[in-house]
């Protein structure tokens, strides 16, 4: 299998995740997107949208979207499991995770910052108060929703932890204050000393700039 990724790429960090923590071996393509790889045609063809994360399969097979493809990597090796085992539980475990995939990560990805300062003349200060703006009502959101033991849903991992603490990287990267969402930091402080979330770092990541 290919991952076609992005050292600073959230949603490529998260499916980074999710490979250390089932142990799969992968091998991986950088994509470069600040010099604007992922709208090479090549790699359109691969990810209509031209984002990343793509999973490529053996047989050539092509998986786009993170949690999709998290999905694909739990049926082909479901231990450990990434949602909690009570229904109730694992509901709320994807709740969060989609809050921060659906409704936070969107609005501030590379080609929507692009547009806007394209298309409508946006200033540096304007695109950082927008990034701080959804980041942080995104993640207080996500305060409310997690119940950390220590991590997000459980004395285990799950996907909410999986889509957080990429999120909380970026959030620390455009200065979003955190000191008032406590279970967000419990849940962080649980993954920084995990293995699989320190692997999957973006400074740990071979084309790390
Ligand atoms: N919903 C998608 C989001 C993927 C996405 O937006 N990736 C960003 C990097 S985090 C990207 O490739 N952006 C390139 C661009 O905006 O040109 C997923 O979860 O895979």
């Amino acid at each position: 299998m290919i991952l076609y990724d992005y050292f600073r790429s959230s949603a490529a960090y998260r499916v980074r995740i999710a490979i250390a923590l089932k142990g799969l071996a992968v091998e991986r393509r950088h994509v470069h997107l600040v010099r604007g790889e992922q709208r090479d045609l090549g790699y359109r063809a691969k990810n209509p949208l031209a984002i990343v994360p793509t999973l490529e399969l053996d047989d050539g097979r092509l998986i786009t979207q993170s949690l999709a493809i998290i999905d694909y990597l739990d049926a082909l090796q479901p231990d450990p499991p990434l949602l909690p085992k009570d229904a109730v539980l694992a509901a709320q475990a994807r709740a969060a995770a989609l809050t921060i995939a659906c409704e936070i990560h969107p609005l501030a990805n590379l080609r929507v910052i692009e547009a806007l300062q394209s298309s409508f003349g946006a200033r540096d200060e304007q695109i950082a108060e927008w990034r701080r703006r959804w980041i942080a009502e995104g993640l207080h959101a996500v305060e409310a929703l997690i119940a950390p033991a220590p991590f997000a849903f459980g004395a285990t991992p799950s996907l909410a932890d999986i889509c957080l603490i990429p999120q909380v990287y970026n959030a620390r990267r455009f200065d979003v204050p955190l000191n008032d969402c406590p279970r967000i930091l419990v849940a962080d402080a649980a993954c920084s000393v995990h293995p699989a979330f320190v692997a999957a770092r973006p400074e740990a990541q071979p084309n790390a700039e």
